[in-house]
């Protein structure tokens, strides 16, 4: 019997569950069984489920009324490449404070109040500020179609919608002792129900940059994508998009922004040190400990292709990563 599955033109095997084999030292071993079954029940999932599903196009047509609907037009990157449809950008996540399944994520963070918001941007800069989405409408907004390579092994390319980082850091004036910037997503168990008491992880969600990763123009703050206003599934209303480096590096849902002058430690640092770096350029040279990062599955197509070093933008960034060793750094 054939159920055809609506919206949803990804296979069941690229839910790897990110999460879930760390032995973190101070988490009991009830908590690494639990890991240790959902990590089982991924490899089941995939095993039953291992028909390619056709690629689709759903959500992506051109809407009735007047004027070409944004999703209708088309978008590529430099290389080339389609931009994913609407429908896969919008459906397939990874947003671990609303579920640990990229099809669920849609759903349940369905409702999110995304405004009001604030963002707090503070630390080693001369004018901290706090400031509200009306504030952050008012920095020109310009469209920027990136690669997506999450570290899981699937990309996608997405047209986004943001400004530079560096507009917001401008507006603060950094201080010259600032070296890094940590970003903080909202903690609200109330509102992300993956926060409560239960969660494997040390919520907030944090990552962060080197200074001048920051200030790089490619770095952007999103608000859109397709030229509409951010779905909670996307980070909404605030998030960021570092097109070289692994998605889990693209905080969404961001409330602070901090100045700092030693590196801080991501969310992901701390889960899982041995397989989680800061810097997390894309590197197709350097293998996750448990799985090649020498091929990626494109969204929407069949097949793998080989992953570009630093997701294809090695032109652009290569020059910040002089004499450091990139397979020590990952
Ligand atoms: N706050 C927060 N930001 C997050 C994540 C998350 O779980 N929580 N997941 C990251 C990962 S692993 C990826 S691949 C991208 C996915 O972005 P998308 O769902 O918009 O495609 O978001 C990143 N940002
Ligand atoms: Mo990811």
């Amino acid at each position: 019997m054939h159920r055809q599955k609506f919206a949803s033109p990804y296979k069941s095997s690229q839910i790897t569950p990110e999460a879930v084999y760390h032995n973190r030292p101070h988490r009991s071993r009830r908590d690494f069984l639990r890991a240790s079954l959902l990590a089982a029940g991924g490899v089941l999932l995939a095993a039953c489920n291992s028909k390619e599903a056709a690629p689709t196009q759903v959500g992506a047509q051109p809407t009735a009324g007047p004027g070409p609907s944004p999703t209708a037009r088309s978008y590529a990157d430099e290389l080339g490449d389609p931009a994913n449809t609407f429908a896969e950008i919008t459906s397939f996540n990874n947003y671990y404070e609303f579920s640990l399944d990229k099809e669920q994520v849609a759903v349940k963070s369905e409702r999110f109040a995304s405004s009001p918001w604030q963002v707090e941007v503070g630390g080693l800069v001369n004018k901290p500020a706090i400031f509200d989405l009306d504030a952050l409408r008012k920095l020109e907004q310009e469209e920027r179609v990136y690669r997506m390579r999450c570290v899981e092994g699937w990309s996608m390319v997405i047209p986004w919608m943001g400004f530079p980082l560096r507009k917001l850091l401008e507006k603060v004036e950094p201080a010259s002792d600032a070296r890094y910037v940590k970003f903080t997503s909202l903690y609200d168990p109330a509102r992300m129900p993956n926060q409560g008491p239960a969660s494997y992880f040390n919520w907030p969600y944090v990552e962060g940059l080197r200074m001048d990763e920051a200030m790089h123009d490619l770095t952007l703050m999103v608000t859109g994508l397709y030229g509409k206003e951010l779905l909670p599934q996307n980070g909404a209303p605030l998030r960021l998009a570092v097109p070289w480096k692994y998605g889990f590096k693209s905080i969404k849902a961001i409330v602070k922004i901090e100045l700092l002058r030693t590196e801080p430690v991501s969310l992901w640092m701390d889960a899982a040190p041995n397989e989680y770096g800061f810097y997390a350029n894309v590197n197709p040279n350097v293998d996750h400990p448990r799985w090649t990062q020498a091929s990626e599955r494109r969204i929407g197509e069949l097949g793998r292709r080989p992953t570009l070093m630093f997701n294809g933008y090695e032109t652009q960034v290569a020059s910040l990563y002089e004499g450091m060793d990139l397979k020590a750094n990952y």
